[in-house]
């Protein structure tokens, strides 16, 4: 029989930083490798709960290991269930404010929590949540960044022989012409029926999207992401009303409060939270709730393996953003079929890690 409570015994956080397969140059910096926090919840029925964060910088890494220590102490002999564990954590953090990367840290111990639910279950986390592992469209997001408009054409190419019949391609060159040519080029290049979707990492002024996305309306984009500041909502809203190409914001919500905010001043036509910025899966559950009441199809943001199960029980679900960049370290990475993503079928989020490829990655 499997226990009714979980005790959290101890939390083990490792940042490994793991090479990209394809260097990704985004508007805002060019992304050569993924530093990833690991984190492993242990508890004392024997059960160990999994997430991993993705740090961005490796520094912010560090400072995310200094902040596990914090939790240990706030957390080790009391229960596992999700809920406590985020009020707990709430106060804890409610001082210092819980805000970036405090927040990206509950966010990871939130994964983790359900995932030792889960297991403890039996049950794939997709299932625990009211649905079963099912195939997600998914597009991949590897590589395709700011690459002269020949090398992106042929990147695409490469990138949809992988399997998919979707792609991102990165934008926001200094010159609007450089974009639409790189846009123009990989369109061509692509077989019929591969959607396209390209993401300018807010480097756009007001007056420069305005400008730059009427540019690019009838380039025939599935989405055009994130063109200005992520919490400019007013001028998101403009150009979602602008344009005829839908506008996609979403992996900077801080937060389901956020995405209300976004929904309410209907500044996208579609919606992409991030695990770790939505507040883990328990922020997740809210964010798919919000998105089904205003009836907006929701995306995912990186973390491919979790948003798998999350999407397979989000009514209104649309796109899997499929990177690999955890592959490295993963025992099971998730595999591409039909062009589609699916969480596997054993209890939990499906997360194990391959030790000897920890240790040849660990920074800390
Ligand atoms: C992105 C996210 C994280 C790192 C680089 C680029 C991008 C995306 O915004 O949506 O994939
Ligand atoms: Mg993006």
């Amino acid at each position: 029989m499997s226990p009714q409570h979980l005790t959290v015994r101890a939390i083990e956080a490792t940042l490994v930083v793991v090479p990209m397969r394809r260097a990704l140059g985004t508007s805002a910096m060019l992304v050569t490798q993924a530093p990833l926090l690991l984190l492993d919840l242990q508890t004392e029925e024997g059960i160990t709960g999994r997430a991993y964060l993705f740090c961005y910088l490796e520094a912010a890494g560090a400072a995310a290991l200094a902040l596990v220590r914090d939790i240990n102490a706030e957390l080790v002999g009391k229960t596992a269930a999700p809920a406590a564990v985020r009020r707990a954590l709430e106060a804890r953090f409610r001082l210092l404010g819980a805000r970036g990367i405090v927040s990206m840290l509950m966010a990871g111990i939130d994964i983790a929590c359900w995932d030792a639910l889960a297991i403890c279950a039996g049950l794939p986390l997709a299932t625990l949540l009211g649905a079963q592992p099912r195939p997600i469209p998914a597009y991949n997001s590897n590589g395709l960044g700011l690459l002269d408009a020949r090398a992106a054409a042929d990147e695409a190419l490469e990138l949809v022989s992988e399997g998919f019949h979707a792609i991102k391609m990165r934008l926001g060159r200094p010159l609007a012409k450089d974009d639409l040519a790189a846009v123009r080029a990989v369109k061509q290049a692509l077989p019929a029926g591969i959607a396209l979707m390209a993401d300018f990492n807010q480097a756009l002024s007001r007056n420069a999207a305005v400008e730059r996305c009427q540019q690019l309306d009838d380039e025939g984009l599935y989405w055009i992401e994130e063109p200005v500041r992520h919490d400019d909502y007013a001028t998101s809203a403009e150009l979602t009303a602008l344009l005829r190409t839908p506008v996609q914001i979403g992996e900077n919500f801080a937060g389901p409060r956020a995405m209300a905010q976004a929904l309410a001043q209907r500044a996208c036509d579609f919606v992409m939270p991030d695990l770790e910025r939505i507040g883990g899966v328990s922020g997740w559950i809210d964010a798919s709730a919000l998105a089904n009441v205003a009836g907006i199809e929701l995306s995912s943001h990186l973390f491919p393996e979790v948003s798998a199960h999350l999407l397979a029980s989000t009514p209104t679900a649309h796109w899997i953003e499929y990177v690999d960049w955890a592959d490295a370290i993963l025992q099971e990475p998730l595999k591409v079929v039909d062009g589609c993503l699916s969480a596997p079928a054993r209890p939990g989020n499906g997360l194990t890690w391959d030790p000897d490829a920890v240790r040849h990655y660990q920074k800390w």
